[in-house]
């Protein structure tokens, strides 16, 4: 579909880790497609989603959080970070409250040479309202932000205009995506940011860092699909931690992921998760290419 009164674009989601752009993806579209987590870096890839109206089309590109490119993972993390940053209609800023990083959002802000976009300040619940109007003139005064969106994703506060924000700074366009998709990521792909997503909420230190997930097998029945998964850690130590006394802590993920895949592909599923040492993998392209290229078949 294609009419002078269609708008579309791509939408850059774009800030520091942890401030909230995957919970903002996921709330734009009204479901979970994106891993959060309470540990920063937790997105690794560009994950897309399409938010389809009757008059418009919005792609909403969520991305990794800027770092240091240590590990060759982080350096592929950025990479798709800056792809994003270089091909959009719109950028949508995420900050958060906590005043010590105006200094950081700046940095990011001038060395990815942003002169343009909106400004959403997440987790106002956690400060004072008195507060919230100098951070707001701070961030105004850099001269980068047509609008100023003070908002809480947590406790949904002030999000109601959101998408109309967005589309006002949309151009009119085609519709790049069918209209019954809400990622072109691949169900498999998603499905295996779901298992990441429990083991870094439920392990700690380097162990969410260590690890990638790929999908053994994908077999779809009537009423019911069959996935077997494989986590990749890079030591044995990191091996037996994920497995856990008895087979707890394996068990554990497998349930708290099986919940979530069975709500996103609205089916029962059966789950059966592997753990594999893989020595140093984060530093070695093979494995991070082999999860990239899974997200399009
Ligand atoms: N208090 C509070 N916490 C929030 C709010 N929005 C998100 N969070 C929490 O902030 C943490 C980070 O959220 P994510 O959506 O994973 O952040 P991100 O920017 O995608 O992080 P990276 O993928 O690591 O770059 C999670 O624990 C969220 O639950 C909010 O409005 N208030
Ligand atoms: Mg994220």
């Amino acid at each position: 579909m294609e009419s002078k009164n269609f708008k579309s674009g791509f939408v850059a989601i774009l800030g520091r880790a942890n401030v909230g752009k995957s919970t903002l993806l996921n709330f734009l579209l009204g479901e979970k497609i994106s891993i959060v987590s309470s540990k920063p870096q937790t997105t690794r890839y560009t994950i897309t989603g399409i938010l389809n109206m009757e008059d418009a089309q919005i792609v909403l590109l969520d991305t990794p959080g800027l770092h240091n490119p240590k590990k060759q993972m982080n350096r592929i993390m950025m990479a798709q970070t800056q792809s994003v940053i270089s091909d959009n209609n719109l950028v949508v800023y995420v900050t958060d409250v906590d005043k010590n990083n105006f200094e950081k959002d700046k940095n990011y802000l001038k060395q990815n040479k942003i002169s343009n976009a909106i400004l959403l300040i997440n987790k106002v619940d956690l400060i004072k309202k008195e507060e919230l109007l100098p951070l707001i003139e701070k961030y105004n005064s850099l001269g980068v932000f047509d609008e100023i969106i003070p908002i809480s994703l947590k406790k949904l506060q002030n999000l109601e205009n959101i998408v109309n924000i967005i589309l006002k700074y949309l151009p009119c366009g085609p519709q790049y995506y069918p209209d019954d998709i809400i990622s072109p990521d691949s169900e498999k792909f998603i499905v295996s940011e779901m298992i990441r997503e429990k083991v870094f909420n439920l392990t700690h230190e380097e162990i969410p860092y260590s690890v990638a997930v790929t999908i053994d097998y994908f077999q779809e029945f009537d009423k019911l699909s069959k996935i077997g998964a494989t986590i990749i850690v890079e030591k044995s130590s990191q091996k037996s931690i994920l497995v856990g006394k008895n087979g707890d802590m394996i068990k554990k993920i497998g349930i708290a992921a099986r919940k979530d895949i069975e709500k996103f592909l609205n089916k029962k599923i059966y789950l059966e998760l592997f753990v594999k040492v893989v020595d140093n993998w984060t530093k070695d392209s093979d494995i991070v290419q082999d999860v990239i290229s899974s997200k399009i078949t």
